[in-house]
C-alpha cells in the first residue's frame, strides 16, 4: 500500500483524512497543525488533533465537526457552577481525553506519544503526528488587538476583521522525529483541504518542514492539495475571510497560488473549472472534481481520486 502522509489541520483536513484511511489504513500518516492547541482547565487541549482522531476513530459529531457524537456536558454545566469559563465547551468523554493526555504529559510524556497513546486506545489505523512537540500559539490581531486563536474563532465567533496573524513559538519549534521519518519513508504527500494561513501554514512553517517535502519531491514523490475554497468560499470556518484579510484571492486560484512550487497537482471542485487553465499556468495539474464531502462514501471517493493523483 502507498505510503502517504497527510498535512491537515480542521474539519475539512479530518474527513478526507478519514476518506483517505478507508484506503491505506496504517499506510496513512497525518501531520497536524497544534498552533490552535489550548491549556483549558488546566488541560491541553489539542483541536485540530482531535478533530482528526475522532473522525478516524468514527465518533466525531458530525454535525459541528468537532467533540463526540452524542457527548453530553455535565462537567462543563457543574464548571460553570464553580464561575469557570463555560464558552469553550468541552464534552464530558472528551474532558475524558485532555484528563489521560495531560496527566501521561505531566508524567513526562512527549505529547506525540501522549497521542499515539489515545490513538492505539481508540483502535484507529493511520497515525496522528502532531507537527511539533514544541509550543506554537496561532494569535490573530484584530481591531482590539492579539487574540488567541480559540478567543477570535470560538469565543468571539470569528466576528472580529482578521488584521494580521502570528505563531508564537514557530520559529523555534522542530518536526519531531516520527514527522522527519514519515516524511521520508512517504511515497505520496497530501495537503488537505485545511485553512492555508492557520492550518496547513503552520505546519509547512515549522523549520525544516519545507525542505521535507522538497526533498520528498526531489526523490520522486508527487504532492497533491486539495482546495478548501469552493466558489470562493470555505464550507466551514473562516479561511475565506483570512485569506481576502491577507491580500490572497479567496478562491480556488489564490490557494494554488500558496502551493505552487510545493504541490505538483491541485484538486479544485467542479464549481471552479473555470480556473484549471490559470492553475495549469501555476506548474500544478489541475484535477476538476466534486470536493464536498457530504458523508463517508464522499470522503472516501474524494480520497480515492487524490490517491489516483498522488499514487
Ligand atoms: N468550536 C466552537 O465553535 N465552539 C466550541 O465551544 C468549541 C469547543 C471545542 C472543544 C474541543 C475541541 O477540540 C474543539 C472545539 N471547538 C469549538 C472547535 C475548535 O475551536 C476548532 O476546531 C479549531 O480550533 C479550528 O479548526
Amino acid at each position: 500500500m502507498t505510503r502517504v502522509v497527510t498535512l491537515a489541520g480542521g474539519v475539512g483536513g479530518a474527513k478526507l483524512a478519514d476518506g483517505l484511511q478507508a484506503h491505506l489504513g496504517d499506510a496513512l500518516t497525518v501531520v497536524v497543525n497544534t498552533g490552535d492547541d489550548c491549556w483549558r482547565h488546566g488541560l491541553l487541549v489539542m483541536p485540530d488533533h482531535d478533530t482528526v482522531l475522532y473522525n478516524l476513530a468514527g465518533i466525531e459529531q458530525v454535525e459541528w465537526g468537532w467533540g463526540i457524537e452524542g457527548d453530553t456536558r455535565v462537567v462543563m454545566d457543574q464548571l460553570g457552577v464553580y464561575g469557570e469559563e463555560t464558552w469553550f465547551t468541552l464534552g464530558d468523554r472528551d474532558l475524558a481525553l485532555h484528563i489521560a493526555r495531560t496527566a501521561r504529559v505531566r508524567a513526562g510524556a512527549r505529547i506525540t506519544d501522549a497521542c499515539l497513546d489515545a490513538q492505539a486506545a481508540l483502535g484507529i489505523a493511520a497515525r496522528i503526528l502532531p507537527m511539533t512537540d514544541d509550543p506554537v500559539a496561532t494569535e490573530v490581531r484584530t481591531a482590539d488587538g492579539w487574540l488567541e486563536f480559540q478567543e477570535y474563532f470560538v469565543h468571539q465567533r470569528q466576528a472580529p476583521d482578521v488584521l494580521g496573524l502570528r505563531f508564537a513559538g514557530l520559529a523555534d519549534a522542530t518536526p519531531t522525529p516520527e514527522v522527519r521519518e514519515a516524511f521520508e519513508t512517504a511515497e505520496g504527500i497530501v495537503i488537505a483541504p485545511s485553512n492555508p494561513l492557520v492550518s496547513v501554514g503552520p505546519v509547512l512553517d515549522v523549520p525544516g518542514m519545507r525542505e521535507h517535502v522538497q526533498t520528498a519531491r526531489a526523490r520522486g514523490v508527487p504532492v497533491a492539495a486539495v482546495s478548501p475554497i469552493i466558489g470562493g468560499r470555505a464550507l466551514k470556518g473562516p479561511a475565506d475571510r483570512m485569506l481576502a484579510a491577507a491580500g490572497h484571492e479567496s478562491s480556488a486560484l489564490g490557494v494554488a497560488r500558496l502551493y505552487a512550487g510545493l504541490a505538483d497537482v491541485f484538486v479544485l471542485d467542479t464549481a471552479d473549472a473555470d480556473a484549471a487553465p490559470a492553475i495549469a499556468a501555476l506548474g500544478l495539474r489541475p484535477v476538476v472534481t466534486d470536493t464536498i464531502m457530504t458523508d463517508d462514501t464522499a470522503r472516501a471517493r474524494l480520497a480515492a481520486e487524490v490517491l489516483g493523483a498522488v499514487g
